[in-house]
């Protein structure tokens, strides 16, 4: 029997930074990669559309309406899922008997929306960097101070892009849900972290990096401060991870210089992603930084993750289903293969003229 070749048997790789586990078939792969076969019809969007809740001066929920604002506008979400005037309890008898089987918590939290700019038609992709700084920029503004607050132990900010991840409006736009207690995955990786921290003296993060680095097969783009790489345990076809060289906890640690490199970054990252299948790529993606719970985290190494659907083209998703949701994660073409077809698109985004 020939030996093991994990470019082409199956086998399973652990995510350092969970410690979960993802199955890799790369032999299922063995199908010629076709490349883009359909182009889906172009998205012409105004710059300004007058039913859009998002847009400038226009009218939100209730009796809100926005600023004519100009770069980027922050606010309290009109539907909030979390509140701060939620009253604490547990919300069951004192007699129930079975408290581990029925545990339940009270939760406060505050929920903001994050414009990125006034323009409507544009996406993070065909920003220029020097727009996309000014969201570095609120990112940052916002994690202090709702980190700041007595009740906020964790600030998730987030986007959900494209209608295929439920977002509801294409104006670019993020979220932020800021809460009491820490969410499951920043709670995995805080662990992951810490554990690694303790044992090395540096963050799991700085380790990884490194290697990634120096192997190079995974790096998908890089600058001085920040690095994208398909991480060796990806899930999703083309899932990258954004670090940052210098191990900083937060956005709001990062140098002047540092947020231009993260915003170039992201810039051409979403633009590569783009490219891949011509058109605007949906995604899933947020920031992970160390919680806001007064505790020092040295070990915490602030990174985003990019989690898109694509698999085969603009409308061929990958499906996580049935083994996937009863068992692990599964993946055909294994995460080397996605960073060389990342690496080797154009930074210059296919609309542009
Ligand atoms: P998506 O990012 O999933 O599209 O959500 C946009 C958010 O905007 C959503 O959480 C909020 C929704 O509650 N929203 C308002 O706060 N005010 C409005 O007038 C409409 C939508
Ligand atoms: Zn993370």
């Amino acid at each position: 029997m020939a030996s093991f070749d994990p470019s082409e048997h199956p086998h399973r790789r652990r995510n350092a930074l969970t410690g979960e586990w993802v199955l890799v078939s790369p032999h299922r792969a063995d199908r010629p990669w076709q490349g883009q076969t359909e182009d889906p019809p172009p998205d012409e969007r105004p710059m300004y559309d007058p039913d859009c809740y998002l847009c400038p001066g226009n009218d939100r929920a209730g009796d809100a309406t926005n600023p004519e604002y100009t770069d980027t506008f922050v606010f309290t979400n009109d539907f909030s899922a979390l509140t701060l005037d939620t009253p604490e309890g547990t919300g069951r008898p004192d007699d129930d008997g079975a408290d581990d089987l029925f545990q339940a918590e009270s939760e406060r939290g505050i929920c903001r929306v994050i414009c990125y700019t006034p323009r409507h038609d544009v996406t993070l992709a065909e920003m220029p960097a020097a727009d996309v700084r000014p969201v570095v920029d609120l990112w940052s503004e916002e994690y202090d101070s709702l980190g700041a607050h007595e009740h906020i132990h964790h600030v998730q900010i987030f986007e959900n892009k494209g209608q295929m991840m439920g977002c509801s409006n294409p104006h670019p736009h993020g979220q932020i849900w800021a809460q009491e207690s820490i969410p499951n995955e920043p709670r995995k990786e805080t662990a992951r972290q810490a554990e690694h921290y303790d044992r090395h003296g540096r963050t799991l993060l700085t380790d990884y990096l490194d290697a990634e680095l120096e192997k190079g097969v995974r790096v998908v783009c890089k600058n001085d401060a920040f690095v994208a790489l398909v991480p060796f345990w990806a899930v999703w076809p083309y899932e990258t991870l954004v670090v940052s060289r210098r191990p900083v906890p937060s956005v709001s640690a990062l140098t002047d210089a540092e947020r231009d490199d993260l915003a170039r970054l992201l810039q051409r990252l979403t633009t590569k992603y783009d490219n891949l299948f011509n058109t605007s790529f949906p995604y899933s993606a947020g920031l992970h930084q160390a919680p806001t719970d007064g505790q020092e985290h040295p070990e915490w190494h602030f990174h985003m993750h990019f989690y898109p659907p694509l698999l085969r083209s603009a409308t061929v998703k990958k499906f996580m289903v049935g083994y996937e949701m009863l068992g692990t994660p599964q993946r055909d073409f294994p995460p080397e293969t996605s960073a060389e077809r990342l690496r080797a698109l154009s930074d210059t985004h296919y609309r542009a003229d």
